[in-house]
């Protein structure tokens, strides 16, 4: 007898912790529908990002042996994001554009008349000034990461662990071990100046330091 009592207040409570957990699921579903549908995410305008970040690098490749499409790097990137929760469609939108003002013809103007000023500011302030030599840009980067937006500092995490496993996966052509290593120590004075703004980023760009026995 005591047994089978027992038995069914077990049952109820595993009913309890199966019913609490279902609820939560389809609370985060909701949420994510009602961004959705509430037109926080509009699809056709992400679309519109991506053709037009692909049209604007459609002559550039990597500078793996392989000349990957250029364009795996800012879509990569955007996924790198949505993977860590990230779903502001104007921080996705920067991802995929974020080198197209540094890398290619492409104003920061064209960029707000298609996809608003938020966007705008967001790639504003992940692009470097290519007027100054390239060390000074570098130094620049680990100086002023501490003064960017919430939103310009998870597309520079996002961007760094991009290139970072890249490098991981090859060496680009025409580089040196040294260079490697050096980008690493480098990547990392950027990123330390940028944490506290997504654990899942920041813990996995820590996987790639500790590899490289940084910290
Ligand atoms: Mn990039």
């Amino acid at each position: 007898m005591k047994f089978a009592i027992c038995l069914i207040v077990s049952c109820l409570c595993i009913n309890q912790i199966y019913a609490e957990n279902q609820s939560k699921v389809a609370e985060t579903m909701a949420d994510l529908n009602k961004n959705i549908v509430n037109k926080t995410f509009d699809p056709i305008l992400y679309t519109k990002c991506i053709d037009f970040a692909a049209q604007k690098h459609r002559d550039q490749r990597r500078k793996d042996a392989e000349k990957t499409p250029y364009i795996n790097h800012p879509i990569g990137v955007a996924y790198l994001l949505t993977e860590a929760n990230v779903i502001d469609q104007n921080v996705l939108m920067a991802a995929i554009l974020h080198d197209t003002v540094e890398d290619t013809d492409t104003s920061f103007d064209e960029i707000e008349k298609h996809f608003g000023k938020a966007v705008r500011d967001i790639v504003a302030e992940v692009t470097d000034d290519r007027s100054k030599p390239q060390q000074e840009r570098k130094q620049l980067q680990v100086k002023n990461a501490k003064t960017k937006s919430h939103e310009a500092k998870l597309v520079k995490l996002a961007d760094k662990l991009y290139n970072l496993r890249d490098l991981e996966r090859c060496i680009p052509v025409g580089w040196t071990e040294e260079r490697r290593d050096a980008y690493f120590v480098w990547a990392k004075k950027v990123t330390d100046n940028l944490r506290g703004n997504n654990n899942q980023l920041e813990n996995a760009l820590d996987d790639m330091y500790k590899k490289r026995n940084l910290i």
